[in-house]
């Protein structure tokens, strides 16, 4: 089994989680968001390949889904006393990794390389990669102006109306080495339950993405980010809202139904069911809030055999690793 997931901050995390319990480790891939990457006191920033990083090395804090659990603020309280205000908080453990990753990146290491190693480091299993060595910044274009991604999400709580977004660079840059070939060479395809605007279309906007897409022989699968027209956790509904549509899962799977063969409809949306179908889209009802570890590998688990009923030929399914370490 070779499954490869696009992802991008917490619940991307999350379900890539769930997917390494379900199929094993050694079977994924996820290929990540870095258009909220930046720069800070001169330190190179990636929030959701860290994400993704800490949650599959079962070291993420489990509150906020960023950083590191147990994490201490001393550099934070010390930048206070210099008068430094950031509304960006790194916690002291979360530091090393800027530290080393900002370290390596000057070395001349490309961020792909950089990634393996962290995650190597971290006893990280999986295969992880940004989506691209090279610089993509998602840009938001809202009622006071142009704002860089973090100022929107964490300066302003996301709160300004959203008019467009850009990810700036994404014309030059190349899809990370390797990653095209995954898609092709995969055995399922899965888009995370994360935003799609903000965490995949960065990912889908690199040049050859969609056509890979377009032409994969894995059966692709996306999971809803939203429920009953909200979003789990972010602003993915108010976007869409700000955005002219309509915040459903009806509106994701038809944000995706150029490629996508299935949807992950989370079970308090059953009736719009026909709608996704009606797009030829095959639908698969399930909870999909994972309120647990366990949550996520049962999610998990139904979406790959999900994946395995719309595959032509039946490949093998999943075992489920419990949280606990038990498998049955
Ligand atoms: N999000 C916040 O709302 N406030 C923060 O201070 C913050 C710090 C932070 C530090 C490291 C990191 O990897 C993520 C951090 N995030 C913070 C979350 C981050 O903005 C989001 O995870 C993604 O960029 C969106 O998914």
């Amino acid at each position: 089994m070779n499954c490869v997931a696009l992802a991008g901050g917490v619940g991307g995390a999350k379900f890539a989680d769930g997917l390494a319990r379900a199929i094993g480790a050694e079977s994924l891939t996820v290929i990540v968001n870095t258009g909220d990457d930046f720069e800070l006191y001169g330190l190179h920033i990636s929030p959701d390949l860290d994400t993704v990083m800490y949650t599959l090395a079962g070291i993420a804090n489990p509150d906020t889904g960023w950083g590191i659990a147990g994490d201490t603020w001393r550099n934070f309280e010390m930048l206070e006393r210099y008068g430094v205000a950031p509304w960006f908080r790194l916690g002291d453990c979360d530091l090393a990794t800027h530290l080393l990753r900002s370290e390596m990146l000057a070395d001349g290491q490309p961020l792909s390389a950089v990634t393996r190693e962290l995650c190597r480091r971290l006893g990280v299993a999986p295969r992880v990669t940004p989506m691209s060595d090279d610089r993509v910044r998602t840009v938001v274009e809202t009622e006071v102006g142009l704002l860089p991604f973090q100022e929107y999400f964490v300066k302003h709580h996301w709160q300004p109306a959203v008019q467009a977004i850009l990810f700036e660079g994404s014309e030059e840059a190349e899809p990370a080495p390797g990653m095209l070939r995954a898609l092709e060479t995969a055995d399922t395809i899965v888009i995370c339950p994360s935003n799609p605007y903000l965490s995949i279309d960065p990912i889908l906007s690199l040049r050859g993405v969609r056509d890979v897409l377009l032409n994969a022989t894995a059966p692709i699968i996306a999971v809803t980010p939203i429920i009953a027209g909200e979003a789990v956790k972010g602003p993915a509904a108010k976007l869409m809202r700000e955005l002219g549509k309509e915040p459903s899962a009806v509106e994701v799977a038809r944000h995706y139904a150029d490629f996508v063969n299935g949807f992950v409809l989370d079970e308090r949306d059953v009736a719009l069911a026909d709608q996704i179908k009606a797009m030829g889209i095959g639908v698969f009802v399930a909870d999909t809030l994972m309120k647990s570890v366990d949550d996520r590998a049962h999610l998990a688990c139904d979406v790959v055999s999900f994946a395995d009923r719309l595959r032509p030929e039946k490949l093998g399914g999943c075992r489920l690793n419990r949280a606990d370490g038990s498998s049955r």
